[in-house]
């Protein structure tokens, strides 16, 4: 009698070597994931899955035109799509049902959190594409999730909705993997091509078939095997890390505002510590943490430590560190409110009827990307105490967001730097002061973009995230 895993070899050598893959999901992670699967000369051909619907089955017929339905530039993506495309390897459609003659699926759904405070992650477009696969695939087909999801979820709830839908057993008579994507907007196909690449099954023979899947694609990247569960974890951890990170830098400059020192003297200070196993990865205080990545995964890695974490033990009714260190990134909107209310106080101001010029709506620098931008929560509260916000943003369309800046900064009792886009290093102190009309007009830098010293000597009154040495300077 073949045990599971024997027997799904055996399947597997029956079936022979990945030929034809599907990938289902066509956005910045399926794309290039699709294009670069179809590259490989190892594999025949590739078949992109986008439902048909009003928002983004316009991508279809693009994409069957080796065009990128994605905004901005992504280097040799374009190229990509038009020679596997022109070489008949690869293929968009809506009709699911191809799925059957794949080898090999890749998942590569979003998973939003509806609103991370209940920590319930919105899987149902994943969960409809699950319903899909399972729909389709036969026996041998590998099934790999590519999204970030919460630790649990690929030996959890995907295995039980494929298995319903297939009838097929996982481990038995399929494969079923996790290899998150560790995209980035801007280099999608070079972080395919060049990180390394973490591939999870939920047991030995789906690991070996996921390795068989993503080793082609590699050129500087190795494979790093484990489990699915590992896998889910690594990925929600390794952001959970850099937002612990941002968040101690956080913390120091606030208690470096307190204690009258600047927190950038302290930084360089302790980066200084070089050496055999020295490490110190201080990143940079700032007005916040936006992005769809650390304002989420966070909460994936929490959730799963809850769900699957039976004898989960810590100092009991503590918050776990990453759960502190959300908090306290979340917080920092708001003690730049603080700040620009303590500015506007020394000039004799209230904030009703003050006007506030927000420059920075994208959540990162020299980016259109507005994705839970830190500036939102702090233009509300500031709105909710009576002021009036004006936005500016060199990269952002949006409809209240301004792209001239002159404009934007005539008459500011405050101007307020959320994004340290390249464009604000270039801000003269006294143009400035002119625009505003004040005597003493308020600056308050969230990303330490300004020169406190030049602002100061025109007149202004200055605040800085993390700058005790300058936040009570005599005012000019
Ligand atoms: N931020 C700080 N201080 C820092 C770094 C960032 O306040 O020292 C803020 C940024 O202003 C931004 C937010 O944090 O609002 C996120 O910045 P990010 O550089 O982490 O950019 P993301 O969100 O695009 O993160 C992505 C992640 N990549 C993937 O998920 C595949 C992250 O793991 C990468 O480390 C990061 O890109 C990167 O290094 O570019």
């Amino acid at each position: 009698m073949l045990c599971m895993s024997e027997r799904l070899q055996s399947i597997i050598d029956q079936r022979g070597p990945i030929r034809t893959i599907g990938v289902i999901g066509m956005g910045y992670v399926g794309i290039p994931a699709a294009a670069l699967f179809a590259d490989a000369p190892e594999f025949d051909s590739v078949i992109g899955f986008q439902r048909d619907s009003a928002s983004s089955g316009y991508k279809i017929a693009m994409l069957n035109r080796g065009e990128s339905p994605l905004k901005g530039e992504e280097p040799g993506l374009e190229e990509l799509l038009t020679k596997v495309v022109g070489a008949g390897k690869f293929r968009c459609t809506s009709d699911f049902s191809k799925i059957a003659e794949c080898d090999a699926v890749a998942l590569a759904i979003q998973t939003p959190f509806l609103d991370p405070k209940d920590l319930i992650p919105d899987f149902s477009a994943l969960n409809e594409g699950l319903r899909n696969v399972g729909r389709y695939i036969t026996e041998g087909v590998l099934v790999v999730l590519e999204s970030t999801i919460t630790p649990g979820t690929t030996a959890g709830m995907a295995r039980e909705v494929l298995e319903a839908e297939s009838g097929l057993v996982a481990g038995e008579e399929f494969c079923l993997a996790h290899a998150p994507e560790r995209v980035m907007v801007g280099r999608l196909l070079r972080n395919i091509r060049e990180h390394d690449r973490i591939v999870g099954g939920i047991d030995e023979v789906s690991t070996a078939r996921a390795v068989e899947l993503y080793r082609p694609v590699l050129t500087t990247g190795k494979i790093i095997p484990m489990t699915a569960t590992a896998a889910e974890v690594t990925k929600t951890a390794e952001n959970a890390f850099r937002d612990l990170q941002i968040a101690a830098a956080n913390q120091l400059a606030l208690h470096c505002e307190a204690m009258g020192v600047n927190v950038y003297d302290v930084r360089t200070g302790i980066d200084s510590l070089k050496g055999e196993g020295i490490t110190r990865a201080v990143l940079w205080p700032g007005a916040g943490v936006g992005g769809h990545c650390l304002t989420k995964d966070s909460w994936h890695l929490e959730r799963g430590a809850q769900v699957l974490g039976g004898d989960l033990w810590y100092p009991h009714g503590e918050e776990s560190v990453f759960g502190v260190a959300r908090a306290l990134n979340e917080f920092m909107p708001r003690h730049m409110v603080h700040l620009t209310l303590e500015g506007l106080r020394r000039a004799g101001k209230g904030p009703a009827g003050a006007t506030i010029t927000l420059l920075g709506w994208a959540f990162i620098q020299n980016s259109d990307d507005t994705r839970n931008t830190p500036a939102e929560p702090y233009l509300a509260a500031m709105e909710d105490v009576g002021a009036e916000v004006r936005v500016h943003d060199p990269f952002v369309d949006e409809i209240e967001v301004s792209h001239d800046l002159d404009e934007t900064l005539a008459g500011a009792d405050a101007v307020v730097i959320f994004t340290a886009h390249r464009h604000y290093f270039a801000l003269e102190a006294a143009q400035m002061k002119a625009l505003s009309g004040e005597e003493h007009p308020v600056i308050i830098d969230g990303r330490n973009v300004v020169d406190p010293d030049a602002f100061i000597r025109a007149g202004f009154i200055y605040k800085g995230i993390g700058r005790g040495d300058k936040n009570s300077h005599p005012i000019r």
